[in-house]
């Protein structure tokens, strides 16, 4: 490869006869009559029969974007944005032009995403621009298809550069809805801030996009495809995916589990990218029943859906697990896979509780962790329920803010094994993203260990159970977010400013109501490991006993604002534990609605999303 890379280095610095300036007619056409003949790319690529390959690739001229920033977790906006001459194009170019040359020239990227509307075409336009700059290989998952935690998987398993991941995530998909893209660094995270920053900052003055002349690749079959020094691999998207689960899990726990009369679970895969990984993995190699699975094919706009596992999105879900004859176990995933939502018999886990409550059964109950978790973390907004479980294992415990790409560092330092989001994220240093089927395994794993040996019609240890332990041993955190979506931009925004200044203004021992301050900010955080700093994370208002309330504007919708309150309180006694978090938490959402006058500055009187 180093040797391709090298020459294929000096063909793109050496001049012109191999560079095109612009795409003309015919050229098209001269396209379309080569690629009928077979082999067709050889017949494009090699200029001799000498084992010296070249590439022909065009440079294409082109105009700046407004807007190209990348958000909490990649770049989002409707598919129409997309669909714009070059904007795609664009944004890839403006990363290559961003990484330094040694992290691809000849190198091996990935590439996959959720299956939604736009990524064919988009999966083109990436393929010949990865060969336009140099890359030496492209895995791309079948029909384009990778979950996100797949890519992560794939990335660090065969050793390459980095990955793209062509996903909205939760963001509902098809023709007038939103699309998005993702790239991770080698050791399958997210690309840190440092990048982001100078990918956005390359697109502000792009003029040229290096595009190789090949045809459209195939994706649709297995195998390897050559276009010179360009090599393009069609892959199975579940197989190392799978390979790296069965390290992880004890299957045959949890095949014990699944194979049991008295024990009913439920996968809802929204019509997503889980879709192709639930009867793989659920029911060929753990044994469930082919019924357990809903919404399993993944669809180009998702069944009309909006692929977020969380009570509003997937209430077809929620109507199970809380109609009469429910399963056991319930879980959903979102568009790209890592999210995932767990469920009891009408009963509901918070994604802060799950995380905690995975945390102190993981090295019980799952072989990755035999030796106990190395540390945890969690976002700054997720509850403090996890703080509580680092604190009893005596473990270090880090809090950072919110969006995935915060925990690498901490993970690749070895500081790091469990962590968590609020909003829907848990995983673990398996990968460098948070992973909805991993979830599912692990709490597969809790129930399956805590009713080993127990008989059919010995009454089994629920999920409900589980949570109330944990409670009982822990205290309860009590917790709700608030999501007031498509709010007008302008005004969320002064109502943030609105809130800086209240700050800026307070001071401990403030009375809100019948709180106390203990100190009121905005969440900045320092990575411990390379030093950077990450500012306005978030508006923290935090009590005496330990009540926290935080607002933040959401870095990942495509239209307006969408603002975020999170609001938690901690209940030490049993007696109260069972008590509905709204209830629970009433004064406190009250307060947190009048301290930030939301419904004044913003006009809603609801929010769109209750977690
Ligand atoms: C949201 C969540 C955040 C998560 C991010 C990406 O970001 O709050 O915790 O990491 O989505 O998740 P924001 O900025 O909208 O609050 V996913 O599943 O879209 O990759
Ligand atoms: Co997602």
């Amino acid at each position: 490869m180093a040797s391709v890379a090298l020459r294929l280095n000096s063909l793109l610095q050496s001049p012109p006869q191999h560079v095109i300036s612009t795409r003309s007619p015919l050229l098209a056409r001269d396209h379309l009559l080569l690629s009928r003949r077979a082999p067709f790319p050889r017949l494009l690529v090699r200029a001799s029969s000498s084992a010296s390959p070249i590439l022909k690739v065009e440079s294409i001229p082109t105009k700046p974007y407004e807007g190209q920033k990348t958000g909490t977790s990649g770049l989002r906006k409707k598919v129409k944005v997309f669909q714009q001459e070059n904007y795609l194009a664009n944004w890839i170019q403006s990363l290559f032009n961003s990484l330094p040359l040694e992290d691809y020239k000849g190198g091996l990227l990935v590439l996959g995403g959720d299956g939604r509307f736009f990524n064919k075409e988009a999966a083109e336009i990436i393929i010949k621009i990865a060969a336009g700059n140099g890359v030496g290989k492209i895995l791309v998952g079948r029909d384009g298809i990778l979950s996100t935690p797949a890519v992560s998987a794939v990335i660090r398993k065969r050793k390459a550069n980095g990955g793209f991941i062509m996903s909205a995530s939760h963001n509902p998909g098809g023709p007038d809805y939103d699309w998005g893209i993702k790239f991770n660094y080698s050791s399958g995270q997210p690309a840190p801030e440092s990048i982001t920053d100078q990918i956005y900052g390359n697109t502000l003055s792009i003029s040229e996009i290096k595009m190789a002349d090949i045809p459209d690749v195939d994706l649709s079959s297995l195998g390897t495809k050559e276009y010179g020094s360009f090599t393009v691999e069609v892959v199975d998207p579940v197989s190392d995916y799978l390979e790296l689960m069965e390290t992880v899990f004890d299957f045959q726990l949890i095949k014990d589990l699944l194979s049991r009369p008295d024990f009913r679970f439920i996968f809802d895969a929204m019509h997503a990218v889980t879709g192709a990984y639930a009867k793989p993995i659920f029911v060929d190699q753990l044994g469930a029943n082919p019924s357990c699975i809903m919404n399993g094919v993944p669809l180009e706009d998702f069944g009309h859906g909006h692929p977020d596992p969380n009570l509003t999105y997937a209430k077809e879900l929620v109507q199970i697990m809380y109609g009469s004859n429910a399963p056991d176990l319930g879980a959903a995933s979102d568009g790209d896979g890592d999210r995932n939502m767990i469920l009891g018999k009408g009963f509901f886990i918070t994604p802060s509780d799950s995380v905690a409550i995975i945390a102190a059964n993981a090295q019980a109950a799952i072989p990755y962790f035999k030796s106990g978790p190395k540390g945890l973390a969690r976002s700054m907004p997720t509850s403090g329920a996890l703080d509580r479980v680092a604190s009893r294992l005596q473990l270090p415990f880090f809090e950072v803010p919110t969006g995935w790409k915060f925990f690498g560092n901490l993970m690749d330092d070895g500081k790091l094994s469990i962590c968590g989001e609020e909003s829907f994220g848990t995983g673990s240093d398996h990968i460098r993203e948070k992973d909805g089927i991993w979830a599912v395994l692990a709490w597969l794993s809790i129930i399956g260990e805590k009713n080993k040996g127990r008989k059919v019609g010995e009454k089994l240890v629920s999920v409900e159970d589980v949570a109330m332990e944990h409670w009982s041993t822990f205290g309860r955190n009590f917790f709700s977010r608030y999501d007031y979506e498509e709010c007008d931009s302008s005004k969320a925004n002064q109502m943030i400013e609105y809130l800086r200044d209240l700050i800026s203004r307070s001071k401990p021992g403030d009375a809100y109501g019948n709180y106390t301050l203990k100190f009121a900010d905005d969440f900045a955080y320092t990575d411990p490991v390379d030093g950077s700093v990450a500012t306005k994370q978030g508006l923290r208002f935090v009590f005496a006993d330990g009540s926290r309330i935080i607002y933040r504007l959401s870095g990942t919708g495509s239209a307006g604002a969408t603002i975020r309150m999170y609001i938690e309180q901690f209940e030490p006694d049993a007696s109260k534990h069972k008590v509905d978090a709204q209830v629970a938490l009433k004064p406190l959402i009250e307060l947190a609605l009048s301290i930030s006058k939301l419904e004044q500055f913003t006009g809603r009187q609801k929010p769109t999303v209750i977690t």
